[in-house]
């Protein structure tokens, strides 16, 4: 039967025809949903208190996140794989959801289209509500897509953005919750899943007009529709979970930043981002005439110390991955180095060492600084790492000297450490 003409706008209800369209699929999708984005959530809202944002504005230049930053808490250094759980989940969940989430659109899409906008008042609030919830889901899922395949595309400005936009998303998000999940509940009990799988017919007319009154022949079934998501969902995520490991399983992340190449064999053979070359880290940077210069508040002299020196002090081994918050992660590397308590006892604290600000040599780019707290510094495990797996740091894991401290954040293990004052924070 040729198209009838005047069924041509899409805030025509005969507009959308496919079959499959009805609460019953959406109420699925939905509760997928709701499982992933409060994982997301929750981890992101504890990917960003890792991440100190208290010791602004260092590590952090989210101006005003007051009220918001409530549950902000002292992240700890145990278990020492804390972030990197935290942060595999976060990324590979929000990555595994993207097929849900436009499966999800697409199934109420002709209430996006739907006239007049607003009947009443309520219906206006519950659309301007919808607007912030799709909005805001979109906005979420491509700021994070793009950081995580970018590096960092904005740097700064990153944090606030994904930030901000998690408390609008979510906010919506859980207003939509309380509103349809009565809903949600009564239409997954009555309509039960063995039939509504099988059944090819469209669902019965629905009050909310999801079900297209002049459907279209079924091409394919709920299952092989539903089936088509989880196997999106699956292929992205067998794609990008490897980018956890070490070795092998990291090629299998096709999607994961390569950043700095292949990190080749060897000790020093795991992921790195930013090579020494590309943030302009020079060799006579690094060599004979680098010092590390550790200080206190207290404008107590300066200490100067060689690399030499430096492995001249008792050295200590601790086993901990680096986690990035694009993601990806390494496994336990055996890292050996100076103690960062022991670095403050140099600066005068010889009990309860204070937070530190960490400076970099590096000239130009983004984490140049980081400031870690107290809790941090005392852990036995918090180094300010020589070597790593037996053998010299490598210049791209940041020789002559770089931080590495349990359960922290990746972007807080500042590489080419020229600098440390303790107490200022
Ligand atoms: N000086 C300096 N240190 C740095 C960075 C940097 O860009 N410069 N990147 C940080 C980030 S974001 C991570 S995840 C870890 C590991 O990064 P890499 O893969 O570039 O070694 O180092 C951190 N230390
Ligand atoms: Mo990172």
């Amino acid at each position: 039967m040729p198209p009838v003409p005047h069924m041509t706008s899409p805030a025509d209800p005969g507009f959308w025809r496919s079959p499959l369209r009805g609460p019953w699929l959406t109420s699925v999708l939905g509760v997928v949903l709701l499982l992933g984005i409060t994982v997301l959530f929750v981890t992101g809202l504890l990917s960003y208190a890792a991440y100190n944002p208290n010791l602004s504005p260092v590590n952090d230049k989210t101006p005003d996140k007051g009220l918001l930053g409530f549950y902000l808490f002292d992240w700890p250094t145990d278990p020492h794989w804390l972030y990197r759980l935290n942060q595999g989940l976060h990324v590979t969940v929000g990555i595994t959801l993207i097929p849900v989430l436009l499966a999800k659109l697409w199934s109420v899409i002709p209430k996006l289209f739907a006239l007049p906008p607003a009947r009443s008042v309520g219906h206006a609030l519950e659309r301007v509500s919808l607007l912030l919830l799709v909005g805001g889901a979109l906005f979420e899922f491509v700021t994070g897509v793009l950081n995580v395949q970018l590096e960092y595309l904005f740097p700064g400005s990153f944090y606030p953005l994904h930030f901000y936009g998690a408390w609008v998303f979510f906010g919506a998000f859980a207003a939509h919750v309380v509103l349809r999940l009565p809903q949600v509940v009564r239409v997954l009990r009555e309509e039960g899943w063995r039939e509504r799988l099988r059944d090819p017919r469209p669902e019965p007319a629905d009050e909310g007009g999801l079900v297209a009154p002049g459907a279209a022949e079924p091409t394919v079934s709920r299952r092989g529709a539903l089936g088509m998501v989880g196997a999106g969902s699956a292929l992205l995520l067998v794609t990008t979970v490897g980018q956890n490991f070490d070795g092998p399983l990291r090629r299998t992340a096709l999607f994961a930043p390569h950043g700095g190449g292949d990190p080749g064999s060897g000790p020093n053979g795991f992921q790195i981002n930013k090579t020494a070359a590309k943030v302009g880290i020079e060799r006579q940077d690094t060599g004979e005439l680098w010092r590390l210069v550790v200080s206190g508040p207290r404008g107590g002299e300066d200490v100067r110390l060689s690399r030499e020196d430096l492995l001249q002090l008792s050295l200590h081994s601790a086993a901990l991955p680096i986690a990035c918050v694009e993601g990806w992660s390494t496994s336990d590397q055996w890292w050996r180095g100076v103690r960062l308590r022991d670095l403050a006892a140099l600066a005068g604290f010889d009990e309860d060492p204070p937070g530190v600000l960490v400076e970099s040599l590096q000239r130009r780019g983004a984490f140049r600084k980081a400031a870690l707290r107290d809790n941090q510094v005392r852990d036995p495990r918090s180094l300010l790492a020589l070597q790593v797996n037996g053998e010299d740091l490598s210049p791209d894991h940041g020789y002559p000297a770089r931080i590495i401290v349990p359960a922290a954040p990746g972007v807080l293990n500042t590489k080419w450490v020229s600098r440390l004052t303790f107490g200022e924070l």
